[in-house]
């Protein structure tokens, strides 16, 4: 049987020790994932910025564990929509999630299979309960790092396959320096 035990979350930089894992996400792995594959090639001529990077305690994948992580999603624009998560639905999509803010703005996108999507502005101290079968992607629509943790159930796994196939309904864009959710004209219905 595990044996109980603390960790340490700094709300502020969203540092979780001890962590088993820190996984990096840059733009050439997020490839035509952003609508504006002009923009990412531009940016890619020059640079690969990070995007977002995330650190897991790794605990067992098993029914009845929870699994632990905190994100930090980078400040930064491709064309004019906002840096982003990948996003996923569970790979048992009959299993929940809680975001809590930390640190930043952000925006959290939430939809179904079908296109039905939610968004939740996102900020220290909100917390958002992402309920079974709604995939769900973190945006960071402020100037400086969007940091959230979240816990999720020890055996939901990740599914990537379906949001790189139909993307979001949605996407976060910069308008009059403000973010605007606009229909993605490259959505295909699930
Ligand atoms: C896992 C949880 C987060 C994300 C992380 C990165 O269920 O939602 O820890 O894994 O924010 O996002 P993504 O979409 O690349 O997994
Ligand atoms: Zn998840």
């Amino acid at each position: 049987m595990m044996r109980p035990f603390s960790m340490h979350l700094d709300f502020k930089t969203g540092e979780l020790l001890p962590h088993d894992r820190t996984n990096i996400r840059k733009l050439s792995d997020m490839r035509g994932m952003f609508l504006d594959t002009d923009a990412e090639l531009r940016i890619l001529e020059k640079e690969d910025p990070i995007i977002y990077s995330f650190s897991e305690r790794v605990l067992p994948e098993e029914n009845g564990h929870l699994q632990l992580a905190t994100t930090k999603i980078s400040p930064g624009k491709v064309g004019d929509e906002y840096f982003m998560t990948k996003g996923h639905y569970h790979r048992r999509p009959d299993t929940s999630e809680v975001y809590l803010g930390l640190e930043g703005k952000g925006c959290l996108l939430i939809q179904t299979e079908k296109g039905d999507l939610e968004s939740i502005d996102m900020g220290p101290g909100i917390l958002a309960y992402i309920p079974p079968y709604w995939g769900h992607r973190m945006v960071n629509t402020g100037s400086t790092p969007f940091i959230f943790f979240a816990v999720y159930p020890g055996d939901a796994g990740h599914n990537y396959g379906d949001i790189e196939r139909t993307g979001f309904a949605k996407i976060l864009v910069e308008r009059n320096g403000k973010p605007l959710l606009i229909d993605n004209p490259k959505w295909k219905r699930g």
